[in-house]
């Protein structure tokens, strides 16, 4: 069997082992930490002594997953984080595919740890060589779906109770931008069902996450709506730039244009959007794309930038008219085509 499909040699090696070391990717997201939070509420159910790691901060909508005392932040707790994974027997690497995504110093320490490895994960060419075993799933919604699977494999009732299906949904419902993706299947809806049949109320989960706006962040995107939006139908295309001063004029806080980049996409017709933020001098770009339009090649080839076929970033030392007018010329000549 090949190794990053073995369910069945890791549900082995957890019965083996009493200390439990799970980490995550830094940046953690909805997945990293639903997954995390999940896992080890599961393990612990079966008597494990288990820490949750983390590189560094996660944004303040997964507050309400996190009880006191449930994770390690690696960046501030670097000492706790060497102790636990010294008493370890067995270490999980949760929704990340390589050792390098937890950041330069935690990698170092688990490169050179030689407790055995075990990964979860869908994210496309996993590093093969850090890892004894693993549930390995490119086409998994998410990392917390697998570890729904991974928890069943036990076949233990009662390891999942109503804050475990909560923190698996937080993980399926963010990396599928609300079942929407290509990556929520049939499968994806069951375990859902599974959870809902587990205690789950998918709305109040659903609120915690989504509904967690400040007021000057609706303000901020109600004046980008109305008064910054370009369409350019004849490119099938949108734009938003905003300037340091406008930003401050709606307390901005980081974050608090995230998303703000999809909704020239839901206009009818429009299959192109950009939004251009300054920041510091400089001017950052957001490029998001439907279907086949790549935007990860439009970024690299004008923007210094990249990313995937339907999402990508760049940047531009221009200021922050010169930046528009270039990216209008530059979208005329790539997407003009
Ligand atoms: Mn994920």
């Amino acid at each position: 069997m090949e190794k990053l499909r073995d369910i069945n040699k890791m549900v082995e090696m957890v019965h083996d082992a009493n200390r439990i070391f799970i980490s995550t990717h830094k940046s953690p997201d909805g997945d990293a930490i639903g997954s995390s939070l999940a896992l080890k509420q599961g393990l612990e159910k079966l008597g494990k002594t288990v820490t949750v790691v983390v590189p560094d901060a996660f944004p303040a909508f997964l507050n309400w997953m996190v009880n006191k005392g449930d994770l390690l932040q690696f960046d501030q707790q670097s000492e706790e984080v060497k102790l636990a994974l010294q008493e370890a027997e067995l270490v999980f690497s949760l929704d990340y595919n390589n050792l390098s995504r937890v950041g330069k110093d935690l990698e170092q320490l688990l490169r050179t740890d030689e407790t055995p490895k075990l990964i979860i994960d869908h994210h496309r060419e996993p590093e093969d060589a850090a890892f004894v075993a693993g549930l390995h799933d490119i086409e998994a919604s998410s990392t917390a779906q697998l570890v729904y699977d991974f928890i069943q494999a036990f076949g233990e009732a009662g390891l999942i109770d109503k804050r475990t299906a909560a923190c698996i949904y937080a993980g399926i419902v963010t990396d599928t931008g609300s079942f929407r993706f290509r990556s929520t299947t049939a499968k994806t809806h069951r375990v859902v069902a599974d959870l809902m049949d587990l205690g789950l109320v998918t709305g109040e989960v659903y609120n915690e996450i989504f509904d967690t706006n400040s007021l000057d962040r609706i303000k901020l995107l109600g004046y980008v709506l109305d008064k910054k939006l370009t369409v350019f139908p004849e490119l099938e295309l949108a734009h938003i730039s905003l300037s340091e001063k406008e930003l401050n004029q709606f307390n901005y806080k980081s974050g608090d244009t995230e998303g703000v980049v999809n909704y020239p996409l839901s206009i009818k017709g429009v299959n192109v959007s950009c939004i251009m933020k300054e920041n510091g001098g400089i001017i950052r770009l957001s490029f998001r794309s439907k279907g086949d339009i790549d935007v990860n090649l439009f970024a690299r080839k004008y923007f210094n930038g990249g990313g995937h076929l339907n999402a990508a970033g760049g940047m531009s030392e221009l200021s922050l008219e010169e930046t528009v007018t270039k990216f209008e010329a530059a979208a005329k000549e790539y997407f003009g085509a």
